[in-house]
């Protein structure tokens, strides 16, 4: 059994509960609530689980109950222990441009504008919520204009030719995370063309943030 630790607005958890979909595993979901009683995911509790205070957090009992933090390394995980169907693609020099786009995603753009960051820029800088939306904007355009550069590799293909994988994982939930600070995407066609190819299937709509158990 695959246990996932995660919330509903995470755009972290939600990059893997679209793998989780998309390798076709049953997984169950225990909620953090990253707001609620100042954090969940600083409790006690959750903190022996992973030191990290973040989710996702997965345990995958059919291997020794072994803890993995971090949604890449968790993909990686998933991809090596339950490789059919692939999120990767075969070719080397493809795999390599799969994951420096998603790196970009989840180094480059999501940790500037994660929860702790902006409750510090607001807490302790004293930044209005006007300055916090404005710096999320600027690093989301920032990032999105590279990926939208690097998705032109793929010339209106998915990652996976007809398939989205590893790097659909990714994009789409920054692309939830960009439209729900209403940034502005006129300028990226190529990310908006992938996500509406995405949007209908099944594995990206059963791992939407609305239609999770803890959603409010
Ligand atoms: N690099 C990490 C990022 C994890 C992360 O930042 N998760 C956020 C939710 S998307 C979180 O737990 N935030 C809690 C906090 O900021 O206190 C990953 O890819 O898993």
């Amino acid at each position: 059994m695959l246990t996932l630790y995660g919330y509903w607005r995470s755009s972290a958890a939600y990059r893997v509960r679209i793998a989780l979909n998309l390798k076709r595993l049953a997984y169950q979901q225990v909620p953090v609530h990253l707001v609620r009683d100042g954090g969940q995911q600083h409790a006690p509790e959750y903190q022996a689980l992973n030191p990290q205070q973040l989710v996702p957090l997965l345990v995958d009992e059919g291997n020794g109950g072994v803890r993995i933090a971090q949604s890449l390394a968790i993909l990686e995980y998933l991809e090596e222990v339950y490789p059919v169907p692939a999120l990767l693609p075969a070719d080397p020099a493809q795999r390599a441009q799969v994951r420096a786009l998603a790196l970009h995603i989840a180094c480059e753009v999501h940790p500037l504008n994660n929860l702790r960051v902006l409750q510090y820029l607001s807490a302790e800088l004293g930044a209005s919520d006007q300055a916090k939306d404005a710096w999320y904007r600027h690093w989301v355009a920032a990032g999105l204009v590279a990926v939208e550069q690097g998705l032109a590799v793929f010339d209106g293909r998915l990652s996976l030719g007809e398939r989205p994988g590893y790097l659909e994982a990714c994009l789409i939930p920054q692309l939830y995370n960009a439209r729900r600070f209403d940034c502005d995407l006129d300028a990226y066609p190529r990310i908006l063309a992938m996500a509406a190819r995405c949007e209908t299937l099944e594995a990206f709509k059963q791992a939407a943030p609305e239609v999770q158990p803890d959603a409010q």
